[in-house]
């Protein structure tokens, strides 16, 4: 359903002739600028001071850690009914689109909150019961959240703010999509592990709601869910431990062991990595996992309980420092990406050995190639010598349009790469490509 909508959307804007001239002699992006409504200016003044927040939480995190105990949930909605929850409220200002519960692909089963766009404007409001902060040392807000970058982020017709009250009135924007690096349309992300929202300068407050807010200027949005909506507190009393190994020491290139370990608390855990470089990994106690650069990275290992109450959380620390490899390792190019007939690049090994067995994909999107990156071809070749490059081309395909380019490859031995380009798709043409 919420695919469905996405789609139209695309297919409105595609195979028009009439649009794609008028794309073709402007590129402006229309800025509306709302007068009335206090929350959506609240939000772009609040963007930058959001990211502010984000990042100096990470410093902490990374030098100083939880103290001495861990994190307890003190609000954990996991929204278990297909009802709003008990002292939950709404505003719903469309009836038509507006939060609900629904059941398919939840990331908790069974139910998770989610506003479908809808036909006009939207301002739709799901909110917490009041939570007292009183004498807590450091309270944090974490939740899963899904919805689609092209619609939310790119083209940003619609916004998830998640807003703070201390008095149920006036509400201050902590959190919201647009700040995302690109993601994957409907897969859930946590805001957990190393991105928990720090709620601290609230402490004392005694009447502190959050809110979840849908906001569309026009309506024509998409679709957004929210699941595990939790409020964390510091605990000294926690007994769960863990302990993420290391320090470690590694050559470039070269595969890294790493270990978990976690005692107290309830078993089964869930575990997850944070390599410290942007790249995170899931449910593996024991990952490998390889560096290219060179520098030193600081991981987080974070352990929380997967079944019972799911009440304690616990986070530790290494070092991996990264040296000079052996050999110089190779480096891997996408090159001269161009059309017009169809879609070329050149791919090229601009230093180092062989890059042995390579692997590249081509992926379009827009012009009514659906919202997600569609594979239009792919290829691989055992190896790819420095100074040798090779071209990668996909056949002629047909569409109308703003399309954007992907396109990917990798070896064995170098890290994997993408590069994207914005271009025109003018029947079996590829136009304009650029960055
Ligand atoms: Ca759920
Ligand atoms: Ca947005």
């Amino acid at each position: 359903m919420k695919y469905i909508v996405n789609k139209e959307n695309i297919l409105k804007g595609a195979g028009v002739l009439l649009i794609i001239l008028i794309l073709l002699v402007s590129n402006l992006a229309v800025i509306a600028n709302t007068t009335t409504d206090k929350i959506k200016q609240n939000n772009q003044t609040n963007k930058s001071s959001c990211i502010l927040h984000g990042s100096s939480f990470s410093e902490s995190i990374s030098n100083e850690g939880f103290g001495n105990g861990g994190l307890k949930w003190i609000v954990m909605e996991r929204f278990e009914k297909d009802t709003i929850p008990e002292n939950w409220t709404q505003d719903i200002n469309n009836t038509a689109a507006t939060w609900e519960l629904m059941g398919d692909n939840p990331h908790s089963s069974p139910w998770y909150a989610m506003c479908y766009p809808g036909d006009g404007p939207q301002d739709e409001w799901l909110i917490t019961m009041s939570v007292n902060f009183t004498g807590y040392k450091e309270i944090y807000l974490a939740f899963c959240w899904e919805t689609n970058w092209w619609w939310a982020v790119h083209q940003d017709k619609c916004d998830l703010n998640v807003c703070i009250s201390i008095d149920g009135s006036e509400w201050t924007v902590i959190w919201n999509e647009n700040n995302s690096v690109e993601f994957e349309p409907f897969s859930w992300y946590d805001t957990t592990f190393g991105n928990y929202i720090d709620l601290s300068e609230y402490i004392n407050e005694t009447n502190v709601k959050i809110g979840f807010q849908y906001y569309s200027e026009s309506g024509g949005g998409c679709a957004v869910g929210i699941d595990d909506v939790r409020i964390l507190v510091n605990d000294p009393t926690n007994t769960l431990t863990c302990y993420a190994g290391g320090n470690y020491t590694a050559k470039a290139a070269e595969t890294i062991y790493f270990y978990g370990e976690a005692s107290g608390g309830q078993k089964p855990y869930d575990w997850h990595w944070d390599f410290g470089d942007g790249k995170m990994m899931k449910n593996v106690r024991n990952p490998t996992y390889k560096y290219y650069e060179l520098g030193i990275y600081n991981v987080t290992l974070t352990v929380e309980e997967k079944s019972g109450d799911r009440n304690w959380i616990a986070t530790d620390y290494a070092e991996v420092n990264i040296t000079e490899p052996d050999q110089i390792p190779p480096t891997l190019e996408i090159e001269n990406i161009r059309g017009p007939f169809g879609i070329r690049a050149t791919l090229n090994n601009t230093k180092g050995e062989n890059i042995t067995n390579v692997e590249w994909e081509m992926h379009i999107r827009g012009a009514g190639f659906n919202n997600i990156f569609s594979t239009i071809v792919n290829g691989s070749f055992d190896k790819l010598a420095m100074g040798e490059p090779k071209e990668i081309s996909s056949k002629y395909f047909v569409g109308f349009g703003r399309i954007k380019i992907k396109i990917m490859a990798e070896g064995d031995n170098v890290q994997a790469l993408s590069r994207e380009r914005k271009a025109l798709k003018f029947g079996p043409f590829v136009l304009n490509i650029r960055e």
